[in-house]
């Protein structure tokens, strides 16, 4: 399974490809607009997500509500597009209409952690337009729109489903160390936050509010849990083979995400062996485990333990209180750009982060049990957990 997206945040659609998938896995575009809004909620988003939709086409691979084994393609259009038609127009236009577009101002002034200043250089761009138009985080509605089919998939194939609550923002943080289950998604989807504890809720949004009434923006933590996995998806053989290894590569490349924890991550560091692993007890249907310290992870294999990760996002980098810059026309100390921003877009990543681990996990148990159509990869499965069960 592979997906690449393609599009720009003012440009006229975002298209997510998705290569490999099974034939006969029940989507429609019904459901992959349901998981996009889900994405545009969250306390502390900007204007923005509230005059802009997203317009699902699915282009190829998907006839009568079922994949058919040949690529996934998925269009969202913005609809603010006509905004932009000239500054993000794909062929030439007119130059001197160009420069009396307000709209189109060169962008000179980079955000500080933003990719705004690299970006310009490394590519040759005098305006850091080209640079934050594919940079931007508009990117990870087609990231959802993929993972969408991936978590259908895994819904259909396993039965299991693809869950995220926020851990943090800011200093504001759920401690009760509770992980959440499927059960309890749809009361994490009504907090707005995306909090599964209330009194956590509560610090958040106050976080949120002084931020925004000081002019700044606030990161956060994400927690991704699937439970229910078969034990073997992925492998010890080799680094890259390992499941924590392809699921922080996933995390990391999501916008603005600065650490990857698996399971109890760094806390884990700080324990001693015997309070750091998860001891194992016969049980009548197989191994039992009273902790699930590693995150589900061992040897860079599900262990049959809910599988957990955390993805650390940092303070997004648009700061209404402008943070110093160089003007990189005039070479002038200057203020970063900033015309809007969202305050705080943790509860967004974490519906981003549940797509790139669906699509991770996805990945690796059509590697594991292959298959051309669902049925056939239920029915290698189905092999394997009597062969391992019988043990
Ligand atoms: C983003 C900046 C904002 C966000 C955008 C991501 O856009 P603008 O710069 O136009 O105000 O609204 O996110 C989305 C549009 C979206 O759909 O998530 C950025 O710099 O990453």
């Amino acid at each position: 399974l592979r997906w690449i997206t393609a599009g720009e945040s003012h440009g006229p659609a975002l298209v997510a490809l998705l290569e490999g998938m099974v034939a006969g896995v029940e989507v429609t575009s019904t459901e992959i607009s349901a998981q996009l809004a889900r994405r545009r909620l969250g306390y502390g988003r900007g204007a923005r997500m509230k005059f802009e939709a997203d317009k699902v086409t699915v282009i190829g691979g998907v006839r009568h509500g079922r994949t058919m084994g040949g690529p996934v393609a998925i269009e969202i259009a913005n609809s603010e597009w006509p905004k932009w038609t000239t500054v993000m127009s794909a062929d030439p236009v007119d130059e001197t209409e160009l420069a009396d577009l307000a709209r189109n101002a060169p962008l000179t002034r980079p955000r500080p952690g933003h990719a705004d200043y690299s970006g310009m250089l490394k590519y040759g761009f005098e305006d850091a337009r080209p640079v934050l138009e594919r940079a931007s985080a508009r990117e990870t509605a087609a990231r959802v729109a993929a993972g969408t089919v991936a978590r259908a998939f895994l819904r259909q194939a396993l039965g299991v489903e693809v869950i995220s609550h926020v851990v943090a923002i800011g200093t504001a943080a759920n401690t009760t160390g509770v992980v959440p289950t499927a059960a309890d998604m749809a009361a994490i989807d009504e907090s707005p936050v995306r909090a599964s504890d209330t009194a956590a809720e509560a610090a958040m949004i106050a976080e949120i509010d002084a931020a925004k009434k000081e002019g700044d923006t606030l990161g956060g933590v994400v927690e991704v849990v699937v439970d229910g996995l078969p034990i073997g998806l992925g492998s010890f053989t080799s680094g890259e083979n390992r499941l924590d290894s392809r699921l922080a590569a996933a995390l990391m490349g999501i916008q603005a995400i600065k650490g990857v924890e698996v399971g109890d991550g760094f806390e884990t560091a700080r324990r001693r062996g015997s309070q750091a692993h998860d001891e194992m007890h016969p049980g009548t249907d197989g191994v039992l485990r009273s902790t699930n310290r590693a995150g589900g992870l061992e040897g860079g294999m599900t262990n049959g333990e809910a599988l957990r990760v955390r993805a650390a996002m940092k303070p997004i980098s648009t700061v209404p209180r402008a943070l110093s810059t160089v003007d990189m026309a005039s070479g002038a100390e200057a203020s970063a750009i900033h015309q809007r921003s969202d305050v705080c877009a943790v509860p967004a990543a974490g519906v981003v982060a549940e797509s790139m681990v669906a699509l991770v996990v996805a990945q690796a148990v059509l590697e594991k049990f292959g298959g051309d159509s669902i049925a056939e990869t239920v029915s290698n499965l189905d092999g394997y957990v009597k062969r391992i069960s019988a043990r």
